[in-house]
Formats: C-alpha cells, structure tokens, sequence
C-alpha cells in the first residue's frame, strides 16, 4: 500500500477527498466523517507532524515526553492523571494556550498547566479544554512537529479513552507506549489495529525498562514480535525507554531514530502520512460502497422478484394488449355486416319511394339527352343525399351494436387486468390500491357527411347529338327509372361504408383508451418499484473512480 500511495500527487489527495467527501454525503458514511475532516484539514493547513504517545493508563507516557524535552512540564502520577490531548511545540517564547471545545482561547503559565490537562485539577475534564499547545523555545531543533500528549486507555475514566480515540485521526506517528511490565495486552492490539487506519508510522516505546533486566527486555521484545506476527502479520519497531535508569542511552537513541528522522524529512514525511490517510480512507470508503452495492444489488433483485410477482402471467402487459386488439378487430369485422343487414331492409320502401317521385318530377324536364342526364344526375344526387341523411338521421341508433359489443368486452377485458393487479400488489406488497374508475367512454361518431354525386355507370349523354329526342324519350324516362334501384342499393351501401369507418375508428380510440390505462398503471407500478433503480451502478461507478484515481 505505501508503495502504491507514494505516486498520488497533492492535487490527486485534494480530489479523492472530494471523492470521498461526496460519497460519504451522499451513502451518509458518519463513520468517516472525523477522519475525513482531519485529513482535509491536513491539506489545508499543512499543520505540524504530530507524533503522539498513546497507550493505556499509567504506561509513563507524560513521563516519557517530559524525559525527552528535558523538562518536567505534563504532570505525572501514580493514578491516571491526563485528561487533555497536550501538544508540545517549538515556540520562540514558553507559553501554554488552552483551546477550549467553546472556541475560546486562554493562555496559563507552564507551571499551571497541569490545572487543565490533569485529572486532579480538572476532573472529568470540566473545564471544556479541547488541546492544550504547549510552545518551548528548546525543542527549536523539532521545528515541524509536535509532540503529542493523550489521556490513558484502559482506566476507571472512560473519558480518557475517548478522548483519545478521537484524537487518532490526526495521528502523524503514533509511538504506542507499552509499560515493560505488562507487556501487549489485548487493548494494545486493538490500539495497533485501529492506528494503522490512520498512520504508517507505529513505533512500539516499551516504557520502565528499568523494571526488567537486559535478558528479559530481549524476551518482551521476542514477545512483540511474535505476537504482532501472530495477531496483525507485521512487524514495528520496538524502542526502550526508562525514565528511571539509563535514560541518556535510551533518549539518545529515540531522539536519533524517531524524532529526528522525522523533522529532517518533515515535508516528505508529511506528504506519505498524508497519502498514507487518503489511501486508507478511499479503502473504507470502498468498504462501504461494497456494502451499499451489494444492498442495492439485493434491492434490484428483490425488486426483479417483486416485479415479476406482481407482473404475473395474469398480469401480463402484451397479452392483455393482444386481447384487446382480439376483441377490437372481431367487432369491427362485423361492424359491416350488421349495418348492411340492418340498412337492406330499407332498399325496397327507399326504392319505392324515389320511383314514385321520379316518375312525378321527370315529365317536368325539358330538353335534349345531355340536358336530361344532367338533370336526372342532380336529381338522383339530391333525392338521395336527402333519403340517406334522413335513414342515417332516423336510423343510426341501430348501428352500434359492435361498438357497445367491444366496450362491453375491452371493460371486462380491463376489469379483470385491474382485478389480478390489485389482487398481486396486495398479496405481494400488502398495499390495497385505490379504487381507479377505468371507464372506457363510448364516443358516439360523428353522422357522415352525406352528399352523393356522380351516379351514372354509362354515359349515354356523350352521344346526345345522334339521339333525337322526340322519338327516345320514353324509353330514356325507363332508362332512368329502371336505374334507381341500383341507385339505392349503391347508396345504401356506401352509408353502411361510412359509419362503419366511424364506428370502427370508434372501436380503436376505445382500445387506445385501454391499453392507455395499463400502460400507465404498469408505469407507475414499475416506477414504485423501481425507485432505487440506477443506484447499482452508480456504486459501481463510484468503486472504479476510486480505485482508478488511488491506484488501488
Ligand atoms: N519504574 C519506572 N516508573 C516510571 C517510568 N516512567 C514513569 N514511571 C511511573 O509510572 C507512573 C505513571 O507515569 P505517567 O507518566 O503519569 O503515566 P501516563 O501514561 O502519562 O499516565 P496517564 O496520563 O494517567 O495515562 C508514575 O508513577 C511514574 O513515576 C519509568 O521509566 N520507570
Ligand atoms: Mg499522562
């Protein structure tokens, strides 16, 4: 992993904390709030390396760090005693600031400190103090880091260890401060564990070595490294410490070692602490989207049984469909039919009629052949258009049987999609839905415009000027006459063609009108059911951006 986070560039780190900024809002991650703020806040503060000491209660770990600035400045005790993270800086004049959790900043004298970060002088941390900067003019040669104070694990004051535990995700290098007699306990591990989220840097400071004797310090250090193998499958580098007996010797070599090194390289050093946080938070992130993926896997595919529970074979869009166009075109196949049958038996008192009144008006007409063509074609026209308006008038009422038949059968049709729907969404989702009134309306069609001109088959009046008329009339006045019925059956016929267009365009709005309520209704089920749609593979998307951008 350091390898790998090494090739990540400051403006890389500064847009997968975007990244993962926007991921954490988005999937709500609180969990990688903190470490996320102390890591933007990293970048944007380019703050001092803080190396902390950590460990459980009592481990020496104030004493250490007064051992190493040469100073007695954090108070110690044989009872847990610190109760405020201490930072220790350089600083051109001796001073302590406390920072308090309010915002407010006050300022003590070194030798009241202990006032605020001791558990005596300030039980239960009552005083609000949210870190204590402590700046010494001797640690000039430390310039870049800070060396960080925290309250013990392990004790009676719980508040101590969570003061601590939130402090860890502003770990630089964590020195993990273990008392030589109570060698890695259980919480030690944890503590490795959970620094290792937040820093490359864990040095294990076996504390008091002046409690065992050169061959047990090298049994303890044997001890770390094989339980650190056992338990974590690394291995850390062990320092001794007392401050007690050979402390020269042991602060020597950590100053060289740890807290040199560090200040030397503060800007590299930085930048892989920096990498190395970034690195770990795209790993929990991604851990979370793993998570939100494979629920939303498990929602799609919940979704996709949900789906076909509720869309059955009863409840099956295309085959409701068939059956409404089924129902649609058998009617209209009959539409015809059942005009034509019911309008013949009006040909013989039609035909009768026009008859009659032809044989009235043609002795009226006057002139030669063509003339008497063109009035008999105005006649035959009009006459007709008058009979066909006044049956279609008097008469339509009759032609609706195909019409009433198929809204009969597309309601039923409905009906019963509608009733399996209900039926499968309760059963499935317990949810009753509200009763829809899925009324198919009967549009009764508009009455043809009946005009019927052009009537004649043979156009005898071409030849007029050879006919002379005194001599032909009669048999021309037949002529006509005898044409009508053929005239009224044609005209008839035309009419049942017309509002069988009507009532057949009728028939198709009222299927349109169906297939329209189910579409809609399947919509919108699918849209219920489909709300989270999409979220797989925008997690998806989010892993491979992540995993793209950090090399991982
Ligand atoms: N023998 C021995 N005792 C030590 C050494 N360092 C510290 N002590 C003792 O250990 C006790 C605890 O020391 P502290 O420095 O207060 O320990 P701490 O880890 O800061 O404790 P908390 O702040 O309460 O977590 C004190 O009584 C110290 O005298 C050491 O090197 N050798
Ligand atoms: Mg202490």
């Amino acid at each position: 992993m350091e390898q790998k986070a090494k090739s990540i560039s400051l403006p890389q780190i500064k847009a997968l904390l975007q990244q993962i900024r926007a991921v954490c809002d988005r999937f709500n991650l609180i969990s990688l709030n903190r470490r996320l703020e102390a890591t933007e806040a990293l970048v944007a503060e380019n703050p001092p390396i803080d190396i902390a000491v950590l460990g459980q209660f009592k481990a020496g770990k104030s004493s250490f760090l007064n051992s190493l600035i040469g100073q007695a400045v954090l108070p110690v005790g044989a009872i847990p005693v610190t109760t405020a993270i201490t930072r220790l800086q350089y600083g051109a004049t001796e001073r302590a600031i406390i920072r308090h959790f309010n915002g407010s900043i006050t300022e003590a004298p070194l030798s009241g400190i202990a006032g605020h970060t001791s558990e005596a002088q300030n039980p239960g941390n009552q005083k609000n103090v949210e870190v204590v900067d402590i700046e010494l003019p001797t640690l000039e040669a430390y310039a870049g880091l800070r060396l960080v104070d925290t309250p013990g694990l392990g004790s009676v004051y719980q508040y101590h260890k969570s003061t601590s535990e939130n402090w860890l995700p502003e770990v630089g290098a964590a020195l993990l401060a273990i008392s030589a007699d109570r060698p890695l306990s259980a919480p030690d591990l944890e503590l490795i564990r959970e620094l290792a989220t937040h820093t490359p840097n864990i040095i294990i400071l076996l504390t008091k070595a002046d409690l065992l004797s050169e061959e047990q310090r090298q049994e303890v250090i044997r001890f770390f490294s094989a339980t650190l193998q056992r338990e974590l499958h690394r291995d850390l580098p062990v320092y001794l410490y007392s401050t007690k007996a050979g402390t020269a010797a042991f602060k020597q070599i950590v100053e060289n070692e740890i807290i040199r090194k560090l200040a030397v390289n503060r800007d590299a050093e930085f930048m892989r602490i920096l990498r190395y946080k970034t690195e770990s938070l795209v790993h929990g992130c991604l851990g979370y989207l793993e998570v939100a993926l494979n629920a939303a896997l498990q929602a799609d595919q919940d979704r996709e049984s949900l789906r076909a529970q509720i869309l059955d074979e009863k409840v099956n869009e295309s085959l409701v469909l068939e059956e409404l166009g089924m129902i649609a075109r058998e009617n209209q196949r009959q539409t015809r039919d059942i005009i034509q049958t019911y309008l013949d038996q009006f040909r013989g008192s039609i035909t009768k009629k026009v008859i009659k009144k032809l044989e009235k008006d043609m002795p009226g007409w006057k002139g030669n052949l063509w003339k008497l063509s063109r009035q008999y074609e105005t006649w035959t026209s009009e006459t007709m258009t008058e009979e066909m308006r006044w049956l279609s008038k008097a008469e339509h009422g009759h032609f609706y049987g195909t019409l009433k038949k198929a809204h009969a059968g597309i309601s039923r049709s409905l009906e019963a999609f509608r009733k399996f729907l209900d039926e499968n969404i309760q059963k499935v989702l317990s949810v009753k839905m509200a009763d829809v009134e899925w009324k198919i309306d009967v549009v009764e069609p508009e009455r043809p415009d009946i005009t019927f001109s052009k009537s004649f088959d043979v156009h005898l009046d071409l030849i007029w000027f050879l006919i002379p008329m005194f001599l032909f009339c009669k048999i021309f006045e037949r002529h006509f006459l005898q044409g009508l019925p053929r005239e009224v059956e044609k005209n008839i016929s035309r009419l049942a063609a017309q509002w069988e267009k009507r009532i057949n365009d009728a028939i198709d709005l009222m299927k349109k009108q169906a297939a329209q309520y189910i579409q809609e209704e399947l919509a919108t089920i699918d849209g219920l059911l489909s709300k989270t749609q999409g979220q797989t593979d925008d997690i998806r998307r989010l892993i491979s951006l992540l995993k793209e951008q950090s090399n991982q």
